[in-house]
């Protein structure tokens, strides 16, 4: 047999179903030192019924390698799913910065992604009310650039110093580690209400960012301040961003808990099949530029990671765009041992002072030496960077390259002085030379201390049914916390940020809200500390309201992959289904069919394909319903409780529902017997046409949130 595998690998779905099982292709199974193996069933024993020989080489390498299989799962953002992409420039950014990718429009530079959530464990669920990490290695010319960041643009805290104490609080519990994935719970809440500074983020964790429809469909942020640094050496400041092309988009809160059940890995799958399907994932690269000269000018310091710059002060200049446009080919070898770290940066881009990212600059490196066991972890494929590596570091664990040579050393004669050093004009990467005149000191600046005004902001801006979605999840969690005087230092922070807020959520856990911060409410701030410095307080910030903050007034003008739920039965209207589907279809969504059972069903005429049963498909994985008539496909169809379930659970969760010919007779059987028309539920016995054109725009505009208030459905 030959190795008739060779070919170069491609990007079409053939190649990448040939490049998924290529490993075995036309290949002999061997063991690790390339030894044709002969029989993988059996172990060597004495006697067919013996026991089993220390000799067996082959056994003991199999089973040794397979109990070395996991490597420690990341300490935050240990649930992933990873993609690869290209960045493309669209103008030039030369005035701002010297970074290639970001000046020459010709290039086009690789991309790995990896979306994480932060608290739950590798096996976590997909769905858990959370921050998403956005990750994203550029490999460019001139070396590797991460850029580390979340889909919230602040953070819960000013100064690493705190970041082992935050994730010691929101993971599990220690003594019975419980919960998994969830921040509901007494340690996280009693360490948030002690520090006022997460108040700002905290808000964004209890807004509908934190459940994202898909990673497709979320907003991405380096959250810090970083630089740009030009030819001349001048540095601007700037602040990152990512702009879905889908538009921003959430599940409803109710629907993410079912999706945790249903199909943890909603969001993996999610991403995963858009790829395979060519539906590649798009965002802008968005920057906030600042000239150094207007550092001060903001009611807020820069440097200050709880902090967003409204996009009505600075607005967000689009400059690229990244497209992912190809799966890995294994999960492990390149979305688990993918290392990120903030401090991988190239000429034209650097840090500022602050303290949050000065800390994160140490703790990415360390981290991958205990998770990736080694300080050769930029040899694994996906780390390589593809600018070449000349220095001399050597060996250590699993060391790859094979270096030459005598000189491990500079300066050095043997080697001819190489490598050597580049000048600043050869790409040789310089540090940006900030002048500081200052104390050593433990500190943080006063311009820190506003801790509510942009919280304020940011629930100002909401719309009024993600306000409400607020209070209901601040509701949920505090109602988790089995302390009152935890629930009652909340709602102390809530009443700083927005008095309404704070009675709403009071109302749903039959408490009064206080009338002042407790006292001290900040236990975490240091002993010797001049107190009024760190007590909490609110500047007025420029404007009232920052439409950018609200999802509501996100992109609704496509319904490109977008999942539709078929309901049918036998019998049911072979035209209507295929009209209203090729219309769906024409407009980049996809249809799935669902009946009683999976299989070819019958049709009023020739028959369908069902992908999934009642069993296997809920709902909450779809993000609308369409049911066909025919009398005998309905009559089926109101006997079955979980097709009831699907419209009423659909209709809970703001989904568009059509229904055509005699489907209407369908509704009667559900809890929307007598529910009224509105822009997402669409009863159409006549004009398929029509029907089709309003559905699509229902689906477009994602969710008939109204609903909510205006008329429950148990589901
Ligand atoms: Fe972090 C992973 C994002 C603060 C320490 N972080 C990690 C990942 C993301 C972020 C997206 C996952 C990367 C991947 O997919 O592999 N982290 C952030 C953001 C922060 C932040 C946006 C604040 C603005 N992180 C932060 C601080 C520290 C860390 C303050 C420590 C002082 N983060 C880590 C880590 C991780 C990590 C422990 C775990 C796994 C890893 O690094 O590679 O080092």
């Amino acid at each position: 047999m030959t190795k008739k595998n060779s070919q170069k690998k491609g990007n079409s779905k053939e190649d990448k179903l040939l490049a998924h099982t290529e490993d075995g292709k036309d290949q002999f199974l061997t063991t690790n030192q390339g030894v044709r193996v002969n029989d993988n069933q059996n172990s060597l024993k004495a006697g067919e019924r013996g026991p089993s020989l220390l000799e067996d080489f082959i056994l003991r390498e199999k089973i040794t390698h397979f109990d070395h299989e996991r490597i420690p799962e990341r300490i935050v953002h240990a649930r992933g799913a990873g993609a690869h992409g290209v960045f493309k420039l669209y103008d030039s950014l030369s005035k701002y910065t010297k970074a290639g990718f970001l000046t020459d429009t010709a290039r086009e530079t690789s991309v790995f992604v990896r979306f994480s959530t932060v608290a739950g464990s590798r096996g976590s669920t997909d769905l858990a009310r959370d921050v998403r990490g956005f990750a994203v290695k550029f490999y460019t010319d001139e070396g590797v650039f991460d850029l580390v960041g979340n889909n919230i643009p602040v953070f819960f805290i000013q100064d690493a110093m705190k970041f082992p104490d935050l994730i010691h609080a929101v993971k599990p519990e220690p003594h019975n580690e419980i919960p998994q994935a969830a921040s509901a719970h007494d340690t996280f809440w009693d360490f948030v209400s002690l520090m006022p500074e997460s108040a700002h983020m905290v808000l964004w964790t209890m807004s509908d960012r934190a459940i994202p429809r898909s990673f497709r469909m979320m907003e991405g942020f380096g959250v810090h301040t970083f630089r740009l640094v030009n030819e001349e050496g001048k540095s601007t400041f700037v602040k990152f961003h990512w702009k879905p092309l889908l538009g921003m988009h959430s599940v409803a809160w109710d629907e993410a808990q079912k999706i945790s059940g249903r199909d943890p890995d909603f969001h993996r799958r999610d991403l995963w099949e858009a790829i395979e399907s060519g539906d590649f994932p798009e965002w802008e690269l968005g920057v906030q530029l600042i000239d150094e000269a207007d550092e001060h000018k903001f009611p807020f310091d820069l440097l200050d990671p709880t902090k967003i710059v409204p996009e009505e002060l600075v607005p967000v200049q689009k400059v690229g765009k990244l497209t992912l446009n190809r799966n890995p080919d294994n999960f492990f070898a390149e979305t688990e041992q993918v290392a990120f770290h903030p401090g991988h940066v190239v000429p034209g881009i650097d840090f500022t002072n602050d303290p949050l990212l000065q800390g994160r600059l140490f703790s990415y490196t360390d981290t991958q030496l205990s998770r990736l066991g080694s300080p050769n972890f930029h040899e694994i494929p996906i780390n390589r960077s593809i600018a070449p590596v000349h220095n001399n570091q050597r060996d250590g664990h699993m060391r790859q390259t094979i270096n030459k040579g005598v000189t491990s050393y500079q300066p050095n004669s043997l080697g001819g002085g190489c490598p050597y050093q580049a000048m600043i004009a050869d790409g040789g990467f310089s540090s940006y030379p900030e002048r500081i005149d200052a104390n050593k000191v433990r500190d943080r600046s006063e311009s820190f201390s506003d801790h509510f005004s942009q919280a304020t902001l940011f629930y100002n801006s909401q719309s009024a049914y993600e306000q409400q979605h607020i209070i209901e999840a601040y509701s949920f969690e505090l109602s988790k916390v089995n302390y009152p005087h935890i629930r009652k230092r909340v709602l102390g922070l809530l009443s700083a940020i927005d008095k309404s807020l704070a009675t709403a959520v009071a109302s749903y856990l039959g408490m009064e809200v206080p009338e002042e911060l407790e006292k001290p409410i900040n236990e975490g701030i240091p002993a010797d500390a001049d107190k009024s410095k760190y007590e909490p307080r609110q500047v007025k910030q420029k404007s009232a309201t920052s439409p950018a903050l609200s999802m509501a007034n996100t992109i609704k003008d496509s319904i490109a992959t977008r999942k539709i739920a078929f309901l049918l039965a036998n019998g049911a209207d072979a035209d209507e289904l295929t009209t209203v589907k090729k219309a769906l279809e024409e407009a980049g969504a996809v249809v799935e069919v669902i009946a009683p059972r999976i299989g070819d069903i019958p049709l009023s005429e020739g028959t369908t394909t069902a992908k999934h049963s009642f069993l296997t498909a809920s709902s909450v994985l779809f993000d609308a319903v369409f049911i066909p008539g025919g009398k005998s496909s309905i009559e089926s169809l109101k006997a079955e409780p979980d097709a009831l379930l699907f419209v009423n659970e659909a209709y809970r969760h703001c989904k568009a529902i059509a229904l055509s010919g005699d489907a209407k007779d369908f509704l009667s059987a559900t809890s929307l017997a007598n529910a009224k028309e509105d822009p997402g539920l669409i009863v159409q016995q006549n004009d398929l046409g029509t029907l089709a054109k309003h559905f699509i725009k229902a689906i477009s505009q994602h969710r008939v949130w109204e609903r909510e208030t205006k008329r429950k459905v148990p589901a």
